[in-house]
């Protein structure tokens, strides 16, 4: 085991990128998919279930621990791999963005944000300095800048701002994260769908100088067509040798997209969401267990799929413990959508390495086009 944080690019394919990053607690294979463990865990998952679907590292969110249970809390418990006994890597997102999305009255200024808890309405302050307290605090291995995603709509000026305090925040965050060898601090590429603004972005991140880089402000509502056309320059302005992470994405079609243009992390709620909800992700596409369709189907989700789930269950049986709101069926499901997201990973790693990914990619459309027979 190495003591240092490091990223090792293996192998590319047009610009697609294959490669380790070493923490002290184990590698992290990219092109990677983290699982989102919100409060301290996976839903519905034991984290040796979410483990043996092939995570090597998981996500958590400054926001929702410092609100519960409190990060100092969480510390004086042996901090979060021990709290939630997941002993691989852990990133953790720095709490703006969830702010944003899920607290009530907000405030923000130069300072930081202040924000009324959607849990129960008591009052908090979010800074850089304060997140990145609050990051050491839970024991995190990758420490996210404090930044300031723009809800959208928003005008070019309100983005540029944005972006602007973002940088500041980002030096200010860089500073409060000082010198913690084996952990890593990412920086934030802000600047919504204009050129000029990601350009400034991230000339402001790399002059800093971070762990990694990650690219925000997107899969907010543009749609894929506008995402895709930003990482077609955005990864171009970062650097070869460090990971790049595009935060809160996405479908697997999200997925495979942002790979195929030089991104080597993602995290995204989806799976485990939508495994509460019925929603099942195959290679054929998307399948809902609701339907009645499959009320009298032996066949599995997916009979190439060996989780457990696709393994042990048929799709009759899923489709009736939804049906009855057992609580096994978004325990399965969401094993199935993490075990698939994982396969999909690997796959292209594979296909990286062997120098086929336009031909995986092809395969991964071709096989979406036929449907869920
Ligand atoms: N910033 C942070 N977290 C995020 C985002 C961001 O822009 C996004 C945007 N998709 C998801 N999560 N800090
Ligand atoms: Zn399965």
């Amino acid at each position: 085991m190495t003591e240092k944080f490091s990223f090792e690019l293996q192998a590319t394919d047009g610009a697609a990128r294959k490669g380790v990053i070493h923490t002290p607690r184990g590698d992290i294979r990219t092109p990677a998919f983290m699982p989102v463990g919100t409060a301290a865990t996976v839903k519905a998952m034991m984290p040796e279930s979410v483990a043996a679907t092939g995570a090597d590292i998981l996500l958590g969110n400054t926001y929702h621990l410092m609100l519960r249970p409190t990060a100092e809390r969480v510390a004086a418990l042996g901090g979060l791999h021990k709290f939630m006994n997941w002993q691989k890597p852990i990133l953790t997102d720095s709490g703006g963005f969830q702010v944003m999305s899920l607290a009530g009255l907000r405030k923000l200024t130069e300072e930081g944000v202040t924000f009324s808890s959607h849990v129960d309405g008591s009052k908090h302050m979010l800074s850089p300095e304060r997140s990145m307290e609050i990051q050491k605090l839970l024991g995190s291995d990758i420490v996210m800048c404090f930044d300031e995603c723009p809800a959208l709509p928003a005008t070019d000026k309100e983005v540029a701002r944005a972006m602007e305090l973002s940088m500041r925040w980002a030096v200010r965050s860089k500073e409060a994260f000082g010198d913690r060898p084996g952990h890593a601090l990412f920086g934030i590429m802000q600047g919504g769908v204009t050129q000029e603004l990601r350009e400034q972005s991230a000339r402001a991140l790399t002059d800093i100088g971070f762990d990694g880089y990650a690219i925000g402000g997107l899969a907010v509502g543009e749609g894929q067509e506008a995402m895709f056309g930003v990482l077609d320059y955005a990864t171009g302005f970062l650097p070869e040798d460090r990971p790049r992470y595009l935060m809160g994405v996405g479908k697997p079609d999200d997925i495979v997209g942002a790979v195929e243009r030089g991104v080597d992390m993602m995290d995204c709620v989806l799976p485990s969401r939508s495994g509460r909800t019925g929603q099942a992700w195959t290679r054929h596409g998307q399948i809902n267990i609701k339907n009645s369709r499959h009320r009298d189907d032996p066949r599995p989700l997916d009979e190439n799929c060996g989780c457990p789930a696709c393994r042990n269950y048929s799709r009759a049986y899923l489709h009736h413990v939804f049906r009855a709101n057992e609580m096994i069926s978004g325990m399965l499901l969401t094993w199935h959508n993490l075990h698939y997201y994982q396969d999909l990973m690997q796959g292209m790693r594979d296909a990286i390495e062997a120098g086929t990914f336009k031909a995986y990619v092809a395969d991964f459309h071709a096989k979406r086009a036929e449907g869920d027979i």
